[in-house]
C-alpha cells in the first residue's frame, strides 16, 4: 500500500491533504464541528461536515494527536494562523494516533490574565513548547546557532569537538562540578578555552558550540547551571581582530533572523534591526558611568550597571577592551603590568561574550597562573604545548542562552533554555 505523504500545514495546497498534527481547538456547532489542527509550522481548521465521522470527533480532546486527510479548497496562504480562515480542510476522514488526557497546563491560555507561573511550566516543558510564542523562541535560537556554523564556516574555520570531562578548571577553581573518572577525580568543562586554543595553535582557525557546566550557587535571572556557548579561536590574531569578527558574526544571526523567521518575530511582537557597535577601553568605560552619575571606582566589575550601561547606547553591541590584568583569567595575554587583552560585549542590557587574545609564551603563562594561585604543574599538558611553535591567538564565546534573551528581550534566562538547569531544576 502506497504510503501517504505527510505535509506541513504551511505548504498546503490546492486538492487532497494529508495532515499529521494536535488538536488545538474544538468547536461544536451542532450539525457541523471544527477541529483546529496545529503542527509546527502553524495552526489550519478543519470542517467535519459528514456525520459518519462526528462519534470520531466527540472522542477527541485538547492535544490529542490526530492524522487528517481531507481536501484543501483553497492554495496555501502565507501565514496560515487561526486569525486568517482564508484554509478550509474538509475532513475525510480522522485517524486517532494518541488521545490526550486532562492537561496539566494549558497550550492555549485564552484568558490573558491567566498566565503559568514559569516553573510550573519548566515542569510540564514539552507541552509548554507547543505555545506559538516559546516555539518561536526555540525556532530562532536554531537559527542562531544555523547562522553561526554558516558564518564561520563559509571563512574555512574548522569545527571542532572538545571533552566535557576535564582535568582541571580554566575560568576560576569554584565553579565546577566534580566527576568521579575511575579511580581519579575530574570535573564537567566550565568551557572549551584550553582546548580549543590547543587546536587552534595548529589548525588555526577553529568554532564549535559546546555545552558547560558552572556550579555557581546563586540563582539569577541571568545564570544557568549547564549553558551553551559559541566560541572561536584564530591564530595570527589579536583581540581587536576577533572582535570584529564577532561584529560581523552578530550582525550576520541578526539579519538571516530578520530574514528567515518574519513569523516567529511577528509572535514575539519583536522588532529586530541590525546593532551598531561602540567600542571603550575598561577606563573610559568607568569615567562614561561615572559621568552618568553611577557611583562605581576603577576596578570595579561592570555587571550591576550592564542595564544602566546598554540603555545609554540602544541597540548596540558595547565592547569593552584593555580590561585590568587582575579582573581577567590567567590565560588572558597581558598587554603590561597592569592592561590585559581581555574583553567583554555587552548587548540588550547584558554581558553577551568574553575573550581576548591568549598566552601564547610558557613563561609567562606560568607566571599568570602563579599570579592568580593557580599550580602550574596541574597545566603541564596545556603549558607544554606551547613550548613547539605556538601562534599568538584570540577567541571569544557567545553564551546562546544570554544572547537569545538580549535579543528577544526575554526577562529570564529560563525562557531561552529548553531544560534549565538551576540551583533547584535537575528534572524534566
Ligand atoms: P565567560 O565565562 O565570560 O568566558 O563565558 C562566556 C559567555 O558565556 C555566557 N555565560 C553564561 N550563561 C549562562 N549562565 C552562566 N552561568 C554563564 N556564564 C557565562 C555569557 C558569557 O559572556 N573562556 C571564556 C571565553 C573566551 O575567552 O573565549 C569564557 O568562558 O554570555
Amino acid at each position: 500500500m502506497k504510503k501517504e505523504k505527510r505535509i506541513y500545514i504551511d505548504k498546503i495546497k490546492k486538492g487532497p491533504v494529508f495532515l499529521q498534527g494536535w488538536v488545538h481547538e474544538l468547536r461544536d456547532l451542532a450539525k457541523v464541528k471544527f477541529i483546529l489542527l496545529r503542527d509546527v509550522k502553524g495552526i489550519v481548521q478543519c470542517v467535519v461536515k459528514n456525520k459518519k465521522l462526528f462519534k470520531k470527533f466527540s472522542d477527541l480532546t485538547l492535544e490529542t494527536v490526530i492524522s487528517i486527510k481531507g481536501q484543501s479548497k483553497t492554495a496555501s496562504v502565507k501565514s496560515p494562523e487561526v486569525t486568517n480562515h482564508k484554509i478550509e480542510i474538509e475532513v475525510k476522514n480522522i485517524e486517532l494516533i494518541n488521545k490526550a488526557e486532562q492537561l496539566p497546563i494549558l497550550v492555549v491560555e485564552k484568558d490573558k490574565t491567566i498566565k503559568t507561573d514559569l516553573s510550573k511550566r519548566l515542569d510540564w516543558r514539552s507541552l509548554d513548547l507547543r505555545k506559538k510564542k516559546i516555539n518561536a523562541i526555540f525556532l530562532i535560537q536554531s537559527e542562531i546557532i544555523r547562522a553561526f556554523r554558516e558564518f564561520f564556516s563559509k571563512q574555512e574555520f574548522i569545527e571542532i569537538q572538545t571533552p566535557c570531562i576535564i582535568a582541571s578548571a580554566s575560568e576560576g577553581g569554584t565553579e565546577l562540578f566534580p566527576v568521579q573518572y575511575f579511580e581519579k577525580k575530574a570535573f564537567l568543562a566550565q568551557s572549551p578555552q584550553l582546548y580549543k586554543q590547543l587546536i587552534a595553535i595548529s589548525l588555526e582557525k577553529v568554532f564549535c558550540t559546546v555545552p558547560v557546566w558552572r556550579a555557581e550557587k546563586h540563582n539569577t535571572t541571568r545564570h544557568l547551571n549547564e549553558s551553551r556557548q559559541m566560541d572561536i579561536e584564530v591564530a595570527f590574531a589579536d583581540d581587536f581582530d576577533v572582535m570584529k569578527y564577532l561584529e560581523d558574526c552578530v550582525q550576520f544571526i541578526i539579519s538571516n533572523i530578520i530574514k528567515n523567521c518574519k513569523r516567529e518575530l511577528a509572535i514575539l511582537d519583536v522588532k529586530l534591526k541590525l546593532p551598531k557597535s561602540k567600542y571603550f577601553s575598561y577606563d573610559e568605560s568607568i569615567k562614561i558611568l561615572k559621568k552618568n552619575k553611577i557611583k562605581i571606582d576603577y576596578g570595579e566589575d561592570l555587571a550591576a550597571n550592564e542595564k544602566r550601561f546598554c540603555e545609554m547606547f540602544p541597540n548596540t553591541l558595547i565592547f569593552i577592551h584593555s580590561f585590568p590584568n587582575n579582573m581577567k583569567p590567567f590565560y588572558i595575554w597581558p598587554k603590561d603590568g597592569k592592561i590585559s587583552a581581555g574583553f567583554d560585549v555587552l548587548y540588550g542590557g547584558i554581558e553577551i561574550s568574553s575573550g581576548g587574545q591568549r598566552i601564547h609564551i610558557p613563561e609567562i603563562l606560568i607566571q599568570r597562573l602563579k599570579e592568580n594561585k593557580l599550580n602550574p604543574k596541574n597545566f603541564k599538558h596545556y603549558i607544554d604545548a606551547f613550548r613547539y611553535g605556538a601562534p599568538y591567538h584570540s577567541g571569544w564565546s557567545i553564551g546562546l542562552e544570554r544572547f537569545t534573551m538580549a535579543l528577544l528581550g526575554l526577562d529570564n534566562i529560563r525562557e531561552g533554555c529548553m531544560f534549565p538547569r538551576d540551583r533547584d531544576r535537575l528534572t524534566p
